[in-house]
């Protein structure tokens, strides 16, 4: 393995083995939630991986490498450092070689999961094509890395800040499958509803296992993403979050947020505007994820044996 690429014991172990594990993104830690609920949200996240039987890998950049698998104090210092740099494929080789501590998106822990082998990427939301996009071209790196990084991306769906119609079309231009677990429609984060047809679905983690494993043993190289709609009892009425979406969507407008910082502008705005109702929402739907990802890379390691 290259010396760049820091890879904690334990879970060096559990790849060894062929154990199941579960890689884990930091921006959402760093960028995503506020402090500190996104502290206790990662360390519980890695619990509920744990409690389903697989090994939780949470993914960073830190003193010069990139770390798979990070200790409690490293969560707490992406949770609550005010200098942590949002990592995107394009970063990685900048923070590394200043030495700077990086939260790594959906993108770059994708990447960095897939040099360590790790075949289950656990996440809330991906990235995708922005609304306007056709004049901004903003459309995120999560994408184009999808169509090369060889894991399964477990999400919620994608949030309406995106224009999710045309998420779906770019997916299926880099040859991503887009599977949704148990229902037709595509959820939207939020909502287990988005009012656009999901491409696939599949409604057992045993077919989804079966898939990968087609996939990739037929040498088609790229991620799954694989929808877990939010649970019933947690969804937000999307019309409450579309008014606050518009609303965000103007105020970044007004206040020329662009590029990078467009995302977490957001997303933190959206959180402010709901008195937290978005943010209690966002962490039920990790957690949900969480134990879907462990309880598919158990099946999927169960498969590959
Ligand atoms: N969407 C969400 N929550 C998030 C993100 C996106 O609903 O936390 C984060 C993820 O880390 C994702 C990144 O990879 O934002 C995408 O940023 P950008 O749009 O700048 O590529
Ligand atoms: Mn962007």
């Amino acid at each position: 393995m290259n010396p760049l690429v820091d890879i904690s014991p334990e879970v060096r172990e559990a790849l060894a083995a062929g154990k199941p594990v579960v890689a884990l993104e930091s921006t959402i830690i760093s960028h995503g939630m506020p402090w500190p609920r996104n502290a206790e949200t990662a360390l519980a996240v890695e619990q509920t991986v744990r409690d389903h039987g697989a090994m939780p890998a949470t993914i960073a950049i830190l003193d010069g490498t990139c770390r798979v698998g990070l200790g409690p104090k490293d969560i707490e210092r992406l949770a609550q450092a005010k200098d942590v740099w949002k990592v995107s494929l394009r970063d990685i080789p900048y923070v590394i070689a200043r030495g700077m501590p990086g939260a790594t998106t959906v993108a770059a822990t994708l990447r960095i999961a897939a040099m360590a082998g790790i075949r289950v990427f656990v996440t809330g939301g991906i990235g995708g094509v922005h609304r306007g996009a056709e004049k901004t071209m903003d459309i995120s790196a999560d994408l184009t890395e999808m169509s090369k990084s060889s894991a399964t991306v477990v999400s919620a769906g994608v949030k309406s800040i995106l224009d999710i119609g045309l998420t779906l079309e770019a997916l299926e231009t880099l040859g991503i499958p887009v599977v949704t677990l148990g229902q037709d429609e595509f959820p939207s984060f939020y909502s287990s509803r988005s009012g656009h047809q999901s491409p696939l679905r599949l409604d057992s983690l045993d077919e989804v296992a079966r898939l990968m494993h087609a996939k990739w043993s037929l040498g088609l190289e790229g991620a799954v993403l694989l929808a877990n709609p939010i649970p019933p009892e947690r969804e937000v009425p999307m019309d409450t979050i579309e008014t606050l979406i518009t609303e965000a969507l103007r105020e970044a407008d007004d206040q020329k947020i662009r590029g990078k910082e467009l995302t977490p502008f957001l997303l933190a705005r959206i959180a402010r505007g709901s008195d937290g109702e978005s943010l209690d929402a966002n962490i039920a739907l990790v957690l949900h994820n969480a134990k879907t990802g462990a309880q598919l890379a158990c099946r999927y390691a169960g498969l590959s044996k």
